[in-house]
């Protein structure tokens, strides 16, 4: 880009729309708890729409809740540049996992409305419904419809923990469009998000340009015992599920641990039932997440459980089932995306580096529908899915810059 290679973006005015939508579902600790069609996801949407619609831009909503906001290009046949993320948070989540890549993403057509800069290509702000996948399993659910790797009825029947269905929900909150997803054509998608990891801090860069993205898998696990009375069941007589969680836990270390350095393991979601002080649990429910760069080593590691598993459920007697509940493979994402951000931080002469990214991203599935590449920001001690997350906003605006040059420079600024 020649002219406008100098650009920078409104880090002032990015801030303070972030720290406006970290008002909406906010934690009890200084985070967010928005999630996903909750009525705080509906504000959420609601004032990304209102902002969204200041700017000039046509908003679309399509089956899963993804939101579209469009600015016209020159070229009425180009295909959209589309950049964006998620606004849905963890139950104690950070202000910024997520939302900087959509507020980042508007923050842009902000910049090139205020200097009244053309584009070839029209550029397209995303809100992927439900990335984070804690409601409703799996994640990065809707852009994984929108890819095509799940079925609209499998999703809509997902149910959360109170027997609440992901169509319903979606329905009640006034988010459920009519456009078909999946429809949408683009030219390339964009996400700027969080690193979520130490490396990018550690290394003292302000940018990570990611080349790939690890694959993810998760194995719902449901063990059945004997409820019974803690202090007067003798123990040769129990059939404790808990103490099977336990010893099927320690494995996942084990194995996680045995592919180090690259491979991660361990259980975020543990139900236990009935729940009581004083009943040894009869049932658990529980899903491990494995992920490595490498699928092979992801397949090893959901093998070497089950049979491990299968071992410790029959000699302590007690029920085993099993369900793949989520995953996807290892990402490479596209070579002429992830180079317009390496240049991007080149030319803005920002600190940057090659990364993997550790977590998944909504990219991770737009990747199967169009060129993809992700910009990432430090976070500090690399701290995410935590209501403690924080960036500065040095680190917010560089990776805002860096992805107003690559979208826009694939958009083709029209002088
Ligand atoms: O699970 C993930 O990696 C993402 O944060 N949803
Ligand atoms: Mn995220
Ligand atoms: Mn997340």
């Amino acid at each position: 880009m020649n002219s406008a290679s100098n650009l920078r973006t409104n880090g002032e005015r990015l801030w303070q729309s972030l720290m406006e939508m970290a008002k909406i579902g906010p934690g009890i600790a200084g985070g967010n708890n928005r999630q996903t069609l909750t009525d705080e996801d509906g504000q959420g949407r609601a004032l990304f729409q209102k902002w969204c619609e200041a700017e000039g831009l046509a908003m679309g909503l399509d089956t899963m809740g993804n939101m579209f906001a469009r600015r016209e290009g020159t070229d009425p046949e180009a295909l959209p540049v589309m950049v964006g993320s998620h606004l849905d948070t963890q139950p104690t989540g950070g202000k910024y996992d997520g939302v900087l890549g959509v507020l980042g993403g508007l923050e842009i057509i902000r910049t090139l409305n205020e200097l009244n800069i053309k584009t070839k290509h029209p550029i397209v702000v995303v809100n992927w419904t439900n990335e984070e996948g804690t409601r409703f399993a799996p994640a990065m659910l809707a852009s994984g419809v929108f890819a095509g790797v799940h079925t609209q009825d499998w999703a809509y029947a997902q149910e959360d923990s109170q027997g609440k269905k992901f169509g319903d929900e979606l329905e009640r909150i006034g988010y459920k469009g009519d456009e078909p997803v999946g429809t949408r054509k683009m030219h390339a998608f964009f996400e700027l998000h969080i690193e979520q990891g130490p490396i990018l801090e550690a290394e003292g860069k302000d940018i990570g340009v990611v080349t790939h993205g690890q694959g993810l898998s998760w194995v719902q696990f449901t063990l059945t015992g004997k409820d019974s009375h803690t202090g007067s069941t003798p123990m040769p007589m129990r059939k404790n599920a808990g103490l099977g969680m336990a010893r099927i836990l320690e494995l996942v270390d084990e194995i996680a641990w045995s592919h180090a350095p690259n491979a991660v393991g361990a259980a975020g979601h543990i139900d236990v039932f009935p729940n009581s002080r004083n009943v040894i649990p009869g049932k658990v429910v529980f899903t491990v997440d494995f992920r490595s760069p490498d699928i092979a080593v992801i397949e090893d590691m959901e093998a070497k459980l089950a049979k491990g598993a299968k071992t410790i459920c029959d000699l302590m007697g007690l029920g085993l089932e099993m369900e793949k509940v989520g995953g996807f493979d290892p990402v490479e994402f596209d070579e002429t995306c992830v180079s317009a951000v390496r240049n991007a931080a080149e030319s803005l002469g920002y600190s940057h580096q090659n990364l993997i990214s550790g977590a998944g991203h909504d990219a991770c599935w737009v990747n199967r529908s169009a060129p993809t590449a992700m910009v990432m920001c430090p976070c500090v001690d690399g701290l995410s899915h935590n209501e403690a997350e924080e960036i500065s906003k040095e680190w917010a605006a560089a990776g805002t810059d860096v992805l107003f040059h690559a979208v826009v420079t694939t958009a083709e600024i029209v002088e």
